[in-house]
């Protein structure tokens, strides 16, 4: 078995990780002439760019913010020399896809660009001395790999990126790399199941090793008392009086796995561990069986200058934005993050729905406008699903082996806005939810988002899904402005529709909002006004609280977003509640109020 990506590099008594964050050498391939040239050895008149970092918003000129195609990134790093040792690279994620070289020699290939790349370069390196790691990356989108778009030719012969997607192609190495050392024989992978016995809880776990060694279990509580222990590479945590991971009330234990061989430790991993269940009740979400109303965001990873490089500070203003606003959950739209912001919402008490990057499933440069016009694009009807699907479920796979023991991910989302009108979506559908449900060992609620074309009576794939994610915009793509009152009018026509099917499943608002600038403000209100936000808010709340199998709303969008320019979009993405640099528009307080007490 390969070591999974779920371990996420970390120092101990046996291990060593190393940062290699920092200026790496960089540079476009628009020939993609560098593996015949021997790029991989030396990248010449390369120009410096940090790491981590998308790369579009730190030059000045249009051709390297758009730039589409192949790109190379190189740099040198210390390899120190331990006996008995793995070696590792591992990258947070090379976006959409990479080939990793070390000294020369091609190591590994990775298609998808939000999830982790892990290399074992053990038979590549010289221990003791610097070498040489190579990227050739690329960015171009297609109907064959997620997320879904195409790539456009202008007549000058520049390539550019056409994503069906509403956000901005940012790419590059946006997350952090390390350099991993770990001992021949070790921990590869581990996932835990908690369950509750009145005031006690057990957790199961199972360990993968690659060797026979002894494998010894602990659990630690915040004091560092040992709680319980087990043997073995399966077994049972029996914690007594258990502190619960709760919502907004997070208790993290300590997990310390650890291989000996007669009492000399040979590998240890810990990780924090937050003991919670998760449960589908006919139309209520339960969390350690108690009910809980989900309220907050849609997200991105998406900031000035760095575009979707991760950056702590800015994940830490985030979480404190959220829960000033008295929110309780996201939703990774429309990837899965970087891995720390999983373990600060596994610290916070925060609530995610996990999301893979299967967005754009509709062949059209304008999706957001096209999602509730009833368009319709044979998109599971043409010949490069075969491949979509294998992308898919690979995809599946890795989000759900990097992110199956986190407290925080309660849900998975397998889709944003597909076409779901035609059986072919359904057969397609029908694959991944019966994968993803077979690997989860947690056995989590899954589900998708719905765009409005996804009527009560055409969708093919509700059926397939725990709880129905919807994404709504009466009040702004359909009847905005002066037409308000249809919109409500409208929508409540919709939730009338699915009420009278029965579903006996809770609902979820995944998106609703309207774009808005922060500049702007007018009595009466009009569109793109501060105030026009607010009552589209409060008329959607209207609808919310008159069906009780509504179980929660996550507002589009968390903040202002990157994304390709055109006549919809105002140097972005405006649906913000908060302004790109993380100051409230006036919605943030109506949220803020009415969620106090939700
Ligand atoms: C949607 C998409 C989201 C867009 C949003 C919008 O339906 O899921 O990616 O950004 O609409 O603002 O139009």
């Amino acid at each position: 078995m390969r070591d999974q990506l779920s371990l996420y590099p970390k120092n101990n008594h046996s291990r060593t990780v190393v940062s290699l964050d920092g200026m790496w050498h960089f540079r476009f391939d628009p020939e993609s002439k560098g593996e015949t040239e021997g790029w991989m050895n030396h990248l010449d008149s390369s120009i410096s760019v940090p790491v981590p970092a998308s790369f579009a918003d730190l030059f000045t000129d249009q051709y390297s913010k758009n730039y589409c195609g192949d790109f190379w990134y190189e740099t040198d790093f210390f390899v120190p020399a331990k006996e008995q040792t793995r070696t590792q690279l591992r990258f947070g994620s090379i976006t959409h896809r990479g080939t990793v070289y070390v000294n020369g020699m091609k190591v590994t290939e990775h298609e998808g660009g939000f999830l982790p790349v892990l290399c074992d370069i053990t038979g590549y390196i010289r221990a003791g001395e610097f070498n040489h790691v190579a990227v050739k990356a690329n960015n171009e989108l297609s109907e064959s790999t997620l997320p879904c778009g195409a790539v456009k030719t202008l007549k000058n012969g520049t390539r550019i990126a056409a994503p069906y997607f509403d956000f901005f192609n940012y790419s590059g190495l946006q997350r952090s790399v390390y350099l991993v050392q770990i001992p021949e024989e070790h921990i590869q992978d581990y996932s835990t199941v908690s369950s509750l016995n009145g005031k006690d809880a057990e957790v199961s776990y199972e360990v993968v090793t690659n060797g026979n060694h002894e494998v010894t279990v602990s659990l630690f509580d915040k004091e560092g008392n040992r709680v319980a222990q087990s043997s073995g590479k399966k077994g049972t945590l029996h914690v007594k009086d258990a502190h619960l991971w709760e919502v907004r009330n997070a208790y993290l234990y300590d997990i310390k796995i650890e291989i000996k061989d007669n009492g000399t430790l040979i590998d240890e991993y810990c990780d924090r561990l937050g003991i919670r269940t998760v449960r589908i009740d006919g139309t209520k979400i339960l969390i350690n069986d108690k009910p809980v109303y989900l309220k907050g965001y849609g997200k991105h990873e998406d900031f000035d200058i760095i575009g979707r490089g991760f950056n702590w500070p800015l994940v830490k203003r985030d979480f404190e934005l959220m829960k000033w606003s008295n929110a309780n959950c996201f939703r990774t739209s429309h990837y899965p993050y970087a891995e720390e912001w999983y373990q600060f919402a596994d610290e916070e008490g925060f609530l995610i729905i996990d999301e893979v990057p299967a967005v754009g499933m509709m062949r059209s440069t304008h999706n957001f406008a096209d999602a509730g016009m009833g368009k319709y694009t044979y998109f599971f009807e043409t010949p490069t699903v075969p491949t979509l699907l294998k992308n898919h479920l690979q995809q599946v796979e890795e989000m759900i082996e990097r992110d199956k023991n986190h407290a925080s991910v309660f849900s998975y989302s397998l889709f944003n806005e597909p076409e779901t009108t035609s059986t072919y979506s359904h057969d397609y559908f029908s694959k991944i939810f019966e994968f993803a449900r077979s690997i989860d060992p947690q056995h989590r609620p899954m589900t998708g988002a719905f765009e409005k074309n996804s009527a009560p009576e055409k969708c093919q794939c509700y059926m397939l899904v725990d709880f129905m994610c919807l994404n709504r915009y009466y009040g702004w793509y359909i009847s905005g402005g002066p037409d308000i009152s249809d919109a409500i009018e409208k929508f409540h026509d919709e939730m009338q529709r699915w009420q009278a099917k029965n579903l006996n499943k809770p609902f979820v608002f995944t998106e609703f909002g309207t774009d808005t600038l922060a500049t702007e403000h007018k009595l009466p209100s009009v569109m793109w006004a501060q105030e026009y936000q607010n009552e589209y808010l409060e008329n959607n709340f209207k609808v919310f609280d008159s069906y009780d199998f509504i179980q929660g709303e996550l507002v589009w969008n968390f903040a202002d977003f990157q994304t390709t320019e055109g006549i919809f979009r105002v140097n972005g993405n405006k649906k913000g509640v908060f302004t790109r640099e993380r100051q409230p528009k006036d919605a943030a307080f109506v949220l803020k109020k009415r969620w106090e007490n939700k």
